[in-house]
């Protein structure tokens, strides 16, 4: 057999990195880092080259199945695709003629590649239910930018210096991307040269991690309360006169009253409350706000928590308070390359097709408020939305265009207002809220639910909610690779492609360039999801909203303006945009003043603080000093380990190696008086749960903190031991983000106990 190398774009995590794929004839038999890219430069992390382990593993699923067996039995009969999307459109066209769309829901995981796709099939369809994980994964930071700056897309720390200069200062907030691979776009290997580099490293983060270890400053704070820390540094940037004043004068709305709102905001007032030393926030304050250029590398720890919004708005404040927006070695803003037309929902809003949604659909949605109008008013306005909705199809197109060319604030404003948004900044139906409906019924039965590459059971919060809402359903369909403990519950399963069987222009979240991914195997019959949503969305009668016959008829019209075919393109591998800074000289900022807001009408419109604020964690000492007598631990949960992706990788050999068992990190002193030894097995208790992971001692940690990863269950044991060892359980219904809906799931409070059964169970 011949043997050769192919380069492609991985997809083991959010995919940062270009690979070389090893074939010996059709076998894909190895992967290796890329040298030559400029976007990973030979990184490689052990998920990617555990990719062949998933691409064959004799477990996944490779042909559509059906249930034979009561739900959740586990006996199933494998069916042609003809079959599989016959069946699936006869049964979502049925509950929409008998229940009306919005009885049928689609929900998904994080940003994967069927993120294309899938919020337009929702809208296409006609249901306002469409959600997933957005509300605890980066949208809550998508939003500050989009609120403070204009873009969806967040600025980042400018890595590639493009403009001379990389850069002097690096903040790594709530974020361990140079351990974990990578995330959102950013490589992680990139994030370490960086860091390495940065003459001046902060890092927040409770946990001492490797970055942590070399930085200049390590914040070790409470979790949670990052929100304190975030205002405190406003407060004594503008205190000590460190801020940007050319910049602040000419591009920024707002100053005079942010400046009197955190007068009060002192590091002695966040001192108090993140449990770090006054001086110690003053000093890594004044050393981002004087080393110039600076960045902040931020990551999803922001995300988890009951104040996640305001705390990204402070985080995006202090980037232009210090002048480091989209200037050279600060955070910038990519150019995206000449030509391309976006898929991505980040990149280009108008994928989502959220305008095919009728406008009655809107505030139908299972987390809705209910309307306050008057029958009659409400009547008059399904009328009017009737014939809205007939003048909106007709000039789909131009209707488009204008809409785009509005602030994404005061687009968001008129949308969430339409939807009568229980969190008015929660883009998705709020998902902790929607599982509650299914599992309730209330205010009305979602029939159908279309899982897309997402195990709720393990990665949503109140796992037994989710449990319970799947079972309720007359129609659950589950696209993944293999039988997870979610699609053991399906009546249909559908085969999905791994990246090695995929063909794609990969953009996730990276403006500057696109990647080229070839299909380079095919194992059974299994299809690109994306593949299937066109063929699904085309029987149901939606080839307006889906008019491209194949995913690489799509793929092509994508490129379209580059002058490149597929082809063409894999053969160049990569596409660049040519970077230029200072964007807003010519063009200002894509908000309603065309400055950056520091303060924002549009948000106070929207009932959300119109000034950036702190909020306690809900469960917490400070919150809940009652609680805080028996569960006297903060538990973090989530920290991301390099060889998993979530719930994923626990079945393939070499990564299980990595991580054999589920491990919470813990303190010595605190072990010590609980009896507890390194590698015992413990209890992690908070009133909602109780679950069981092995002790793993460390100093990195507080003496007062937990660390616990989140996804794990056991493949190889006869339940599948989903209820064993899954973090989420240990969260019961709490108080989430006001504005975003985001929960708390890095901040709560716990207590640990030695498990009497110190042997490891082998059925659960
Ligand atoms: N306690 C706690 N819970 C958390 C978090 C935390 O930090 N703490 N983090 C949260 C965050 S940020 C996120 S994003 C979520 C992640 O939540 P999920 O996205 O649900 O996580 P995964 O475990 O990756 O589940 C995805 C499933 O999709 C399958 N899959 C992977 N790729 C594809 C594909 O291309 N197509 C299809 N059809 N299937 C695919 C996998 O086999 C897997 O079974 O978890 C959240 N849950
Ligand atoms: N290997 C691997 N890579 C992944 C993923 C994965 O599951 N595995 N998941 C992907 C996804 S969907 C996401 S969202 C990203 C997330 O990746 P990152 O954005 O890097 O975030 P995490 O690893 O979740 O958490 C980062 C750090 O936050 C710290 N932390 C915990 N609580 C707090 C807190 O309250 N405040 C602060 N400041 N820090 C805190 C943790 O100790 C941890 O070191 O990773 C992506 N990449
Ligand atoms: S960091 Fe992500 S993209 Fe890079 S090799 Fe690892 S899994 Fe693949
Ligand atoms: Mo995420």
């Amino acid at each position: 057999m011949s043997t050769r190398i192919v380069r492609s774009a991985c997809r083991m995590c959010h995919g940062t990195c270009q690979v070389l794929v090893h074939l010996d004839g059709d076998r894909v038999v190895k992967i290796s880092g890329d040298r030559d890219s400029p976007v990973s430069r030979g990184h490689v992390c052990p998920k990617g080259l555990a990719s062949p382990e998933l691409l064959y593993h004799p477990d996944r699923v490779t042909r559509p199945l059906r249930r034979v067996g009561k739900r959740g039995e586990d006996r199933w009969e494998a069916i042609s695709w003809d079959q599989a999307l016959t069946e699936m459109a006869a049964r979502l066209s049925g509950i929409r003629a008998e229940h009306g769309a919005e009885a049928f829901a689609l929900t998904q995981g994080t940003g994967r590649p069927y993120t294309d796709l899938t919020a337009r099939f929702a809208n296409a369809f006609g249901t306002p239910n469409y959600t997933g994980v957005a509300h605890n994964c980066f949208v809550p930071r998508a939003m500050a930018s989009a609120f403070t700056t204009g873009t969806v897309m967040p600025p980042g720390p400018d890595y590639r210096g493009e403009g001379g200069v990389r850069p002097r200062c690096l903040v790594l907030w709530g974020t361990n991307l140079p351990g974990i691979g990578g995330a959102h776009g950013v490589c992680g290997g990139t994030v370490a040269r960086a860091a390495a580099e940065a003459e001046v490293l902060v890092v927040i983060d409770p946990r001492r991690t490797r970055s942590a270890a070399r930085a200049t400053h390590w914040l070790q704070l409470r979790p949670g309360t990052d929100g304190a820390l975030a205002l405190a540094w406003i407060h004594l940037i503008i205190a000590e006169s460190l801020w940007d004043r050319e910049f602040v004068e000419h591009q920024v709305h707002g100053f005079a009253e942010l400046r009197a709102h955190v007068a009060g905001f002192s590091p002695e007032w966040a001192a108090g409350i993140t449990g770090l030393p006054a001086e110690a926030i003053r000093a890594a304050a004044r050393a981002y706000a004087t080393t110039r250029p600076a960045a902040i590398q931020w990551g999803s720890a922001l995300d988890m928590s009951a104040c996640s919004f305001q705390t990204a708005r402070s985080i995006m404040i202090l980037r232009a308070l210090t002048g480091n927006l989209d200037r050279p070695g600060g955070d910038v803003v990519a150019v995206p390359p000449e030509g391309l037309r976006f898929k991505s929902q980040f990149l280009n809003p108008e994928m989502t097709g959220k305008l095919l949604l009728p406008l009655g659909q809107a505030g139908r949605a299972l987390d809705s408020l209910p309307d306050p109008a008057p029958p009659l008013r409400r009547w008059l306005a399904a009328r009017a939305f009737g014939l809205l909705d007939a003048i909106k199809r007709r000039a789909y197109r131009r209707v488009v265009a204008r809409a785009a060319g509005r602030p994404v604030a005061s687009q968001l404003r008129l949308f969430q207002n339409l939807r009568r948004a229980r969190y008015p900044l929660c883009a998705v139906t709020h998902p902790p809220t929607f599982w509650k409906a299914l599992a309730s019924g209330l205010p009305y039965q979602v029939r159908a639910l279309w899982v897309m590459g997402a195990n709720p059971l393990l990665t949503a919060a109140s796992p037994l909610v989710v449990e319970t809402g799947l079972r309720r359903l007359d129609y659950l369909v589950v696209s993944d690779f293999f039988l997870t403990p979610t699609a053991r519950l399906a009546d249909l399963v559908l085969p999905a492609a791994t990246w090695l069987e995929q063909e794609d222009v990969v953009n996730y979240m990276k403006l500057w360039c696109v990647l080229a991914r070839p299909r380079l195997a095919q194992v059974g019959e299994v299809r690109d999801d994306r593949e299937v949503m066109i063929d699904l969305a085309r029987r149901l009668g939606h080839a307006d909203a889906f008019p491209w016959p194949s995913w690489r008829a799509f793929l092509d019209e994508t490129l379209a303006g580059t002058g490149l075919d597929f082809g063409a393109f894999c053969q160049k591998g990569i596409l660049r945009g040519e970077m230029r800074y200072e964007k807003w000289r010519s063009g200002g900022f894509g908000t309603p003043t065309g400055k950056v807001e520091f303060h924002s009408q549009t948000l106070a419109a929207m009932g959300v603080s119109p000034l950036p604020v702190y909020r306690e964690p809900p469960s917490s000492a400070r919150s809940r000093p009652d609680l805080a007598a028996d569960y006297p631990l903060t538990l973090t949960t989530g920290a991301r380990l390099r060889g998993y992706f979530h719930s994923e990788g626990r079945q393939l050999p070499s990564l299980r190696r990595l991580h054999p068992e589920p491990e919470a990190e813990f303190h010595p002193e605190l072990a010590g008086p609980l009896g507890i030894a390194a590698g015992a097995w413990i209890r992690i208790e908070t009133p909602s749960g109780s679950v069981r992971m092995k002790a793993r001692l460390t100093d990195a940690i507080a003496p007062d903190v937990v660390s616990a990863p989140h996804g794990w269950w056991f493949p190889e044991a006869p339940g599948q031991g989903w209820m064993r060892s899954n973090v989420n359980l240990l969260f019961g219904e709490q108080p989430c983000d006001p504005d975003v809906g985001s929960e708390p799931l890095r901040s709560t409070l716990c207590r640990v106990r030695l498990d009497q059964a110190q042997a490891r169970p082998e059925a659960t």
